[in-house]
Order: C-alpha cells, then sequence, then structure tokens
C-alpha cells in the first residue's frame, strides 16, 4: 500500500478519535450524552438560547479539562512532523474543537467546527481567545453596549467555517484521509465522496468501521496513535 508521501495534495480529515488517546471523550462515548444530555440537545443555537447556562457549562467544563488534563499524541505529532517535511500540498481540516493538532506542530489547519479555546460576539462575529469559564458576565469589548459572549463553536444547524477553502481543497487533492470520526455528522462526512468524485485515491485510519467506510477505497482499522506514524513516516 502507498503511503502518504507518495502523494502530491493531500487534505486530511480529523475527528474526535484523534484526540480520544489524548484522554477526551468522543462524541459516541457514552452513546454521545454528556450528564445525561444528547450532545446534538446541547450544541445547537436553539439550547443555547432556552438555557445558556447549561450549554455553557458544557463547554467550560470541557475548556477547563482540555487546559488542564490533554496533551497531543503520536497521532498529532505525526501529522505535524509530516507536514513540516512535505513537499507537496497539505490541509488539515478538523471537526474537532480543541487545541492539540496546534500543540502537535501542524500549521496549515482548519477548524470547521471551531475552537474550544476561542469565544465570538453574537454581534460583529468578532473572535477572541477564551481560556476561561463564559459566564453571563462575559461581555465582548468590540460593541457598545457590549454583548454576552458565545463560545466560538459551529452547532447543529450552523453552517461549519471555511467551506469554500475546504471543498476547493477536496476538489483538487489527489489523497484525502480521514482519520478518528465516525463519519455521523455532514458535511464533513460528505467529503470523501467529493475528493473521490474529482479521483482522488481515498483512505480512512479509524478504530471501528465508521458510517461510511464503504466510501474509502482503503479502510485501516486500529488507534490513531498507531495507523498515523506507519501511514505518514
Ligand atoms: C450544517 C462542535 C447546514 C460542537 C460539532 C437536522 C437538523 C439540523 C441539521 C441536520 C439535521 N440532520 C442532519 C443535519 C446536519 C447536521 C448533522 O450532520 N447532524 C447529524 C447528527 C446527523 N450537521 C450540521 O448541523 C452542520 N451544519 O449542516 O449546516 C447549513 C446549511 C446552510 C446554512 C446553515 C446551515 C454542523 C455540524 C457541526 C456540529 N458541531 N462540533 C462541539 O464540539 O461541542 S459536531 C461534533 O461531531 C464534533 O465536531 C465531532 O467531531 C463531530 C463528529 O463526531 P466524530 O468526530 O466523528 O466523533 P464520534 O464520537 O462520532 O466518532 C469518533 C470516532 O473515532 C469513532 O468512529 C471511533 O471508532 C473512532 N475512534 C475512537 N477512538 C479512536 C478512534 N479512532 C482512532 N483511534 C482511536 N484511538
Amino acid at each position: 500500500m502507498k503511503q502518504a508521501k507518495d502523494y502530491k495534495r493531500i487534505v486530511v480529515l480529523t475527528g474526535a478519535g484523534v484526540s480520544a488517546e489524548s484522554g477526551l471523550k468522543t462524541f459516541r462515548d457514552n452513546n454521545g450524552l454528556w450528564e445525561n444530555h444528547r450532545v446534538e440537545d446541547v450544541a445547537t443555537p436553539e439550547a443555547y438560547a432556552r438555557n445558556p447556562e447549561l450549554v455553557q457549562k458544557f463547554y467550560n467544563a470541557r475548556r477547563s479539562q482540555l487546559l488542564t488534563a490533554a496533551q497531543p499524541n503520536k497521532a498529532h505529532t505525526a501529522l505535524g512532523e509530516f507536514e513540516q517535511h512535505f513537499s507537496g500540498e497539505f490541509l488539515l481540516v478538523t471537526q474537532n474543537v480543541d487545541n492539540l493538532h496546534e500543540l502537535g506542530g501542524s500549521k496549515n489547519l482548519i477548524h470547521m467546527h471551531g475552537e474550544l479555546l476561542k469565544a465570538r460576539c453574537p454581534v460583529s462575529e468578532k473572535v477572541s481567545d477564551c481560556t476561561k469559564d463564559l459566564t453571563d458576565q462575559s461581555l465582548c469589548e468590540c460593541c457598545t453596549p457590549p454583548n454576552l459572549l458565545r463560545p466560538h463553536i459551529v452547532w447543529f444547524g450552523e453552517m461549519p467555517l471555511a467551506m469554500d477553502t475546504i471543498e476547493q481543497a477536496l476538489c483538487e487533492c489527489d489523497l484525502f484521509v480521514s482519520i478518528g470520526t465516525s463519519g455521523n455528522v455532514y458535511p464533513a462526512a460528505g467529503f470523501v465522496e467529493l475528493a473521490a468524485s474529482y479521483g482522488a485515491t481515498t483512505v480512512e485510519l479509524n478504530l471501528d468501521a465508521s458510517a461510511n467506510s464503504r466510501a474509502f477505497d482503503t479502510s485501516l482499522q486500529g488507534p490513531a496513535s498507531e495507523l498515523v506514524p506507519l501511514f505518514f513516516a
């Protein structure tokens, strides 16, 4: 089987599985529940409008766990090192909202579902760093009167970020690799078909079979910390 270095224009998509070995829960862990709430019911603009305290608590808990307990694992660092030495084009698109790809050395990186360590003004859309709990006292500095800051997260029903850039890269790549995602969430789960329709080779590296494993030319099962350093050697 060819390796990543045998290609010229690579797009990688990662999901929660790439951070699982860093101790961050995936969405399908405990059947996608958080404190008995379905994630899909907490990660929505409606939930935030209905019960902002609950939604802020959900993100505050994940933000502090990320800041206090999580470190990049061998999958993150293998992707960072590969990008550094690769002479072709490389884009990493992550569905994850953690910062472990940055800590693992990745540079050309798009967080299509936002970032846990950022907050956003709902009026000006201005994004700022956020390493503390967001509360009903967290106000923006860009507006008068100031607005309540929200997590810089793309919720279900909201448009993912940088979709034009991502779709352009998917149409031009010769290799698309999906790592650690269950293939349940769109539009990310549809990237493999788009890349394949433009002739890219498609590879899935995942612990288990995913909802769209059949769409890939090759689907390898195992932990990302083992499969990623081998394929991106
Ligand atoms: C959009 C931020 C359109 C939040 C996330 C009905 C109503 C509204 C929308 C929809 C609907 N029906 C469908 C939709 C579309 C919806 C969707 O797909 N819903 C699903 C549930 C059916 N999508 C959206 O709403 C998207 N927006 O469609 O907008 C639009 C168009 C025009 C104008 C406006 C809007 C937005 C989706 C973004 C939601 N936000 N994240 C947060 O993080 O709190 S999604 C969330 O799920 C995370 O980003 C996560 O990454 C993502 C996907 O989950 P996975 O990463 O795959 O994680 P999961 O646990 O599922 O799987 C982990 C995998 O890892 C497993 O396969 C496991 O085997 C593997 N694994 C585990 N350990 C390891 C491992 N692999 C390797 N090694 C290991 N060690």
